[in-house]
């Protein structure tokens, strides 16, 4: 898989933070900030000959939208998604949570269509709506899912909060045989992992997983404290949460740890590049 240079996933945040000050300070559900953030990657991905579409869904009284991006050819029978969600919350730019999976899944299509990359499988990329008020567009694109097209999907990684700024290197224990591939990338780095604990319900893996498809991911914490072991490993501040930021208007593009938003990019591209052939 190539590196994924983390200058341009930064540059994407930066386009995320600077789509927030122009729309209210957010990126939210029912916000104009959240269309305009759609609208940047959609742009970038039809640039890069991805065959895009919006679904649309509404919720808690407004319109919501969920970015589904094609990279043509692979078996339609074998379909890899990638996704993460594009809502912040009202409070803030929401430049961790969620901008750093927005990105990374980002420049990671971008990546492929560099590459020109032709797997056997077929790759698909995802942005998701209202996962913030309880998951919702991941939960409805799961819903409106023919049987077919959801026995197509031989897995569905997930990316929320992979850029934080107290970083935990976490791994989400569900499918093992995408859970060994990046536990072997981190194995490869020499940096130690840990399952991600706090729960499946938590991210837009749930639906995928409640349907019975193959899931798996990346997390570097949030609200939870970082205890004197984890620091001992990883580096960073005992006793301090993850992300300090989590859900606040502080959470900005200086609310990010490069080297962690790097490797798990680095990470990211390895999955799909591993797991597509
Ligand atoms: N609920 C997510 C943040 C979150 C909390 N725990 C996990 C575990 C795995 C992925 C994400 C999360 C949010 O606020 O978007
Ligand atoms: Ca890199
Ligand atoms: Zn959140
Ligand atoms: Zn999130
Ligand atoms: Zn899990």
């Amino acid at each position: 898989a190539p590196d994924i240079p983390v200058a341009n996933v930064q540059a994407h945040l930066a386009r995320f933070q600077s789509i927030a000050a122009a729309n209210g300070g957010n990126r939210a559900h029912g916000r104009p900030g959240y269309r305009a953030s759609l609208d940047y990657v959609r742009q970038q991905l039809d640039a890069a000959g991805f065959t895009t579409r919006v679904q649309q869904f509404s919720t808690f009284g407004s319109i919501g939208y969920n970015l589904v991006a094609d990279w043509p050819g692979g078996d339609p029978n074998q379909v890899l998604m990638a996704g993460a969600h594009l809502d912040s919350v009202s409070s803030g730019p929401g430049i961790n949570d969620n901008g750093t999976g927005s990105a990374a899944v980002l420049e990671t299509a971008l990546a492929v269509a560099r590459a020109g990359f032709q797997p056997r499988e077929h790759l698909r990329f995802t942005w998701w709506g209202a996962e913030e008020l309880g998951l919702v567009g991941s939960r409805y694109y799961v819903a409106n899912l023919s049987s077919a097209d959801r026995a197509a999907i031989t897995g569905y990684l997930n990316f929320d909060m992979i850029g934080s700024p107290n970083p935990g290197y976490f791994v989400y224990d569900d499918d093992p045989q995408i859970e060994k591939v990046f536990k072997d990338f981190y194995a490869g780095l020499g940096v130690p992992t840990e399952i991600e604990t706090e729960g499946d319900g938590r991210s837009d893996h749930a639906a995928f997983k409640n349907a019975g498809v193959p899931v798996g991911g990346l997390f570097t914490g949030a609200s939870r404290t970082k205890s004197a072991a984890q620091a001992a490993k990883w580096g960073g501040t005992a006793g301090q949460p993850f992300d300090r930021c989590y859900h606040s208007s502080c959470d900005t593009t200086s609310n990010v740890n490069s080297t962690a938003l790097d490797r798990n990019s680095d990470a990211l591209a390895h999955a799909v590049w591993t797991l597509a052939e």
